[in-house]
């Protein structure tokens, strides 16, 4: 099922579903190499999503700012390389929204535990915003905010689930997004975590 939430914000309803068991290990796996953790804003706010990163770049916040890095802070060391089985279902998800060719160099994992929340946004670290950002939802489930140009336009909440995937292109790419506080739950296969991949054209 493909909901168009206006011009270039596309919901593919359970799009990952299938595929939702193998990206559960392959997060497992990444996590094991460039472990889980409470990034700190330039603020001083610890995030309330746990994050880790796979492909060249990585998203990093701390005093000095938000970028993308070729290097984990934590480790030192590289992220973990960009799973094959990561980088075909985004592949797959922009060419079905409209958006071929899309070849992510960073994907960002966060974990969401009950409390937890992001608050509104934009994505506009990365260097060629005519790309668009995949964002793939797997566990429970969490209301999403999408919002306009500007902080103060009136988000509209959307219930992202299990396997959906949102593909936000054009015109959605710099609209002021988040989402509302996790309520506790239990996944059969996230346990009580919601998880959220997202996958970005960075450098
Ligand atoms: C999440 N993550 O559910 C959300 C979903 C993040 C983040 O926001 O930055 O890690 S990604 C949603 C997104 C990305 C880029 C643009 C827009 C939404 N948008 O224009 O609404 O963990
Ligand atoms: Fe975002």
């Amino acid at each position: 099922m493909q909901e168009r939430l206006g011009e270039d914000l596309v919901v593919l309803r359970r799009f990952a579903r299938d595929t939702a068991p193998a990206l559960m290990t392959t997060v497992a796996a990444v996590a094991a190499q460039a472990p889980l953790r409470h990034m700190v804003t330039p603020g001083g706010h610890s995030m309330s999503a746990a994050m880790t990163c796979a492909g060249a770049l990585g998203w990093v916040t701390d005093a000095r700012g938000y970028r993308y890095q070729g290097c984990d802070p934590e480790t030192g060391r590289p992220w973990p390389v960009m799973p094959e089985i990561f980088a075909e279902l985004a592949r797959q998800a922009a060419a079905a929204a409209g958006f071929p060719n899309f070849v992510p160099d960073a994907c960002l994992v966060n974990r969401y535990q009950p409390g937890a929340k992001m608050g509104l946004h934009q994505d506009k670290d990365e260097k060629d915003l005519s790309w668009p950002i995949v964002s793939v939802s797997l566990g429970l489930p969490i209301v999403f905010q999408f919002g306009g140009p500007k902080r103060s336009d009136r988000p509209q909440r959307i219930v992202l689930e299990h396997g959906d995937v949102v593909v936000w292109g054009g015109s959605a790419r710099l609209h002021y997004h988040g989402v509302l506080t996790l309520k506790a739950g239990q996944h059969p296969l996230t346990g009580g975590f919601r998880y959220n991949l997202t996958f970005r054209k960075a450098g």
